[in-house]
């Protein structure tokens, strides 16, 4: 039998195998119909075929993933909707014109070339719709398939993840209009290619992102978190625990991870890919070697775990106590140690001079320490799921572990706000077995392990204690706040509708 990663994006005509029934199913029905509905009138014909993609939230494994390590993220139901034509205007310059039905977003164009750059100094929300055109003709063309000249495309976009909350809106909305794409030009590539495909087309927005999000929101199951391995990327179904429910809340601070990315994502990137170079040739690399060939902290773990196990440990992190510093380096200290200037250390890419521009020193001890003994949890969680603990035991030790994780996403790798230290404080006070920042952190959403039987205690004590005064405040309305908090169950993956 095909593995799961094998097989291609599902095909439906009715939308129970996503959105199963009851509310859920009635609520996808409205939105579909006011997606068409939105498209005929901003087109005059209607859509040829739809994708969805959803959000996720990630249980744990925060910022690993572009350091080649496995993470632990389940799909939510909230997810985009992208509706789509293709004709050809029998002019000269063919155009993509790109809707949605929210009207804050307002209608975007773009010429049809693939091979156009993003204006990133200039960002607009179509912009993820380009990521996932150029991406369709990349892969296209590293394949060798002919998927004709670009023609215009009508497009209409109906997202229910919230944006910058750290449960990737952006990868739900690129991996939907890649998907799109690709089906209305009659393609339908293996659940793993698009994931690879995705997670490098997203990267034109400017971020230096790993392959987590595109990975579940492609390749998730419902009723599964997923363990995803990257290199080449798998996903492996971790069945959670019966007896507890994992809630998901909102800081209320938004993280705006493409417009930060110089100070903050791209940057922690530069900086573990600093720690790798240098943990490199602390263990006998020749600095250009280390530079040519270590990419990320998982290329040098194997020198670190011989290090440590010359001390009696198998745990990386003993060699990173011993071979980094703990006060931050300088640009000058790692060029001495490098031989060579950091601008071509990391190869010139605009966006990382971007974060060279922008940083003072460079955190390796702490951001290197955070990545080995994060990936260490992962593993620790899964296995956790799969030992013979009672569900009591098990629920506490997995808590245990999410909070561990925050620990270290918030004081090593400097990733948590204010906001998002006030609500794991308030997850933790009142009963969560575990409580930590999700997705890229500096804002966005918490989720919490709570006891299924106390979820709706919780919910309220969480209203009281956390939102009341936002809404007070005028900060969220408060019947919104089921968009800010609310339990999740782990929902399906990518799916194509031809109805
Ligand atoms: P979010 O929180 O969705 O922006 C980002 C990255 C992930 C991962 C997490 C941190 C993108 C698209 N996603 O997620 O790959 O690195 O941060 O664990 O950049």
């Amino acid at each position: 039998m095909a593995k799961h990663e094998d097989l291609p994006i599902p095909v439906y005509s009715e939308l129970e195998p996503v959105y199963g029934d009851g509310s859920q199913l009635e609520e996808a029905q409205l939105r579909f119909d006011r997606l068409k509905a939105k498209f005929v009138e901003a087109f005059g014909h209607p859509p040829e075929v739809f994708a969805r993609s959803p959000g996720r939230v990630n249980l744990i494994g925060e910022h690993i993933d572009y350091e080649g390590y496995s993470v632990l993220p389940m799909a939510i139901r909230q997810d985009t909707i992208v509706a789509i034509r293709k004709y050809d205007s029998g002019k000269a310059e063919q155009v993509l014109r790109i809707g949605n039905v929210d009207d804050k977003y307002t209608m975007c164009s773009y010429p049809a070339d693939p091979e156009q750059e993003l204006d990133l100094k200039n960002h607009r929300w179509g912009h993820y719709f380009i990521c996932g055109y150029k991406g369709f003709y990349e892969f296209a063309k590293s394949k060798g398939l002919d998927v004709g000249a670009p023609v215009s495309l009508d497009v209409v976009i109906d997202g229910t993840v919230p944006a910058g909350s750290g449960l990737s809106s952006s990868a739900a909305f690129v991996c939907s209009s890649t998907i799109a794409i690709m089906a209305v030009h009659g393609a339908n590539f293996p659940k793993k290619e698009v994931a690879q495909l995705t997670c490098e087309c997203e990267r034109h927005i400017g971020t230096q992102s790993g392959g987590m999000d595109q990975a579940i929101s492609v390749m998730a199951k419902p009723g599964f978190a997923e363990l995803i391995d990257f290199n080449p990327i798998q996903a492996t179904d971790v069945q959670l625990p019966a007896g507890g429910t994992f809630v998901i809340a909102h800081s209320l601070a938004e993280s705006q991870k493409a417009v930060t990315a110089a100070t903050n994502y791209n940057n922690r990137v530069v900086e573990c890919r600093l720690a790798a170079i240098v943990l490199g040739i602390k263990r006998g690399m020749k600095p250009q070697e280390a530079i040519s060939k270590v990419k990320t902290l998982s290329d040098v773990e194997g020198l670190c775990v011989s290090f440590a196990s010359e001390h009696g440990s198998s745990d990386p992190v003993v060699a990173v106590k011993e071979l980094l510093h703990e006060e931050p380096y300088t640009a000058e200290e790692l060029e001495i140690i490098t031989e060579e200037n950091l601008p071509s250390v990391l190869g010139n890419s605009p966006s990382s001079l971007a974060v060279l521009e922008a940083a003072k020193h460079f955190k390796l001890y702490q951001r290197a320490s955070h990545v080995y003994s994060e990936a260490k949890r992962v593993y620790a969680f899964k296995d956790t799921v799969y030992s013979d603990l009672s569900d009591d035991d098990m629920l506490k030790k997995l808590g245990d572990l999410m909070n561990e994780s925050h620990y270290s996403c918030s004081v090593l790798y400097e990733c948590s706000c204010p906001e998002l230290e006030e609500l794991v404080k308030a997850c933790r006070d009142n009963d969560a077995l575990g409580a930590r920042l999700t997705g890229a952190g500096w804002g966005g959403c918490a989720v919490a392990l709570v006891k299924e039987s106390i979820v709706p205690q919780f919910i309220l004590n969480l209203k009281e204690r956390f939102y009341q005064s936002r809404i007070d405040r005028g900060v969220i309305n408060k019947n919104d706040l089921g968009l800010y908090l609310f339990a999740s169950k782990p929902s399906s993956g990518a799916a194509i509708f031809n109805f």
